[in-house]
């Protein structure tokens, strides 16, 4: 149950992955039979849950996190986050379940984990990162909108809206202590922007992010709007608030 020595759980949320869902955890548990699944399903009305709670009765690394509604990515990770802290894992993982996170990658980001760092982010966009199957609007969005964030807040990060990372125990009950209220991939956001504040050691490894092959993506335009709304608030706030500190004193 160890990887390192150190207990490690990959989270992966799921809605409507009946399609996906087997096929991604017999990877995880084959590239990295030491570390353990949770799955978190909202209730998804193709029947993802009762896949996930079929495959964790086979198999006791398999765990299954039941939520009665769908309230996106950032309510999933968290409630994910906080059910993997109350067992004690020690490196938390974030995976996509539609195969764009290659489980097989994954001990590239254990072993940046491992030599120290808190806070690492699978990355499309650092030199050997790269993308498949992306239909040209799909890149535009998600480079320009890592390099929004990343004019916006300041920081050299390339792929802060990244979702395949693996983050200390210690780090997630540190980022997590004054609430998140991000819902949608903007959280992915939120959790990198809070890290980097925080002083975590924050690196990037690079990944090959495969587009999903089957199955239905819940990219929406107002995850996109939640998104540029709140990263822009980040980033005003980051530029007014030295004046209002002295304008304080
Ligand atoms: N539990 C839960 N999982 C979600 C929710 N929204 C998305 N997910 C999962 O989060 C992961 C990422 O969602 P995707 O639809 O693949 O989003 P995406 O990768 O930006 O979009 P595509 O590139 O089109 O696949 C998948 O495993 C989804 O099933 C949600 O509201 N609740
Ligand atoms: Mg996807």
């Amino acid at each position: 149950m160890t990887v390192d020595d150190r207990h490690v759980i990959v989270i992966i949320p799921t809605y409507d992955e009946r399609e996906n869902l087997e096929r991604i955890v017999a990877r995880v548990t084959s590239s990295t039979p030491d570390a353990h699944v949770l799955v978190v399903d909202d209730a998804s009305p193709d029947g993802t849950g009762a896949i996930a709670d079929r495959l964790a009765a086979d198999d006791t690394r398999i765990h299954v996190l039941h939520r009665s509604v769908k309230d996106g990515l950032g309510g999933a990770y968290l409630a994910g986050f906080a059910w993997a802290l109350d067992r004690g894992y020690d490196v938390l993982v974030e995976m996509d379940a539609d195969g764009s996170h290659q489980p097989e990658q994954l001990h590239r980001l254990l072993r940046a984990s491992a030599d120290g760092a808190d806070f690492v982010i699978g990355s499309r966009w650092v030199p050997g990162g790269s993308v498949v199957n992306w239909p040209w609007h799909r890149v535009l969005l998600s480079r320009g909108g890592s390099l929004y964030s990343r004019i916006a807040l300041g920081v050299g990060v390339r792929d802060l809206t990244g979702g395949y990372r693996a983050i200390r125990a210690a780090t997630v009950e540190r980022l997590l202590a004054d609430g998140i209220q991000s819902a949608g991939y903007c959280f992915q956001v939120d959790l990198a922007w809070r890290a980097l504040r925080s002083g975590a050691v924050v690196t990037e490894v690079p990944i090959t992010f495969v587009e999903r092959e089957r199955g239905e993506s819940k990219m929406s335009g107002s995850i996109v709007v939640e998104a540029l709304l709140r990263v822009t608030g980040w980033g005003v706030t980051r530029v007014f608030r030295p004046q209002r500190l002295r304008a304080a004193r």
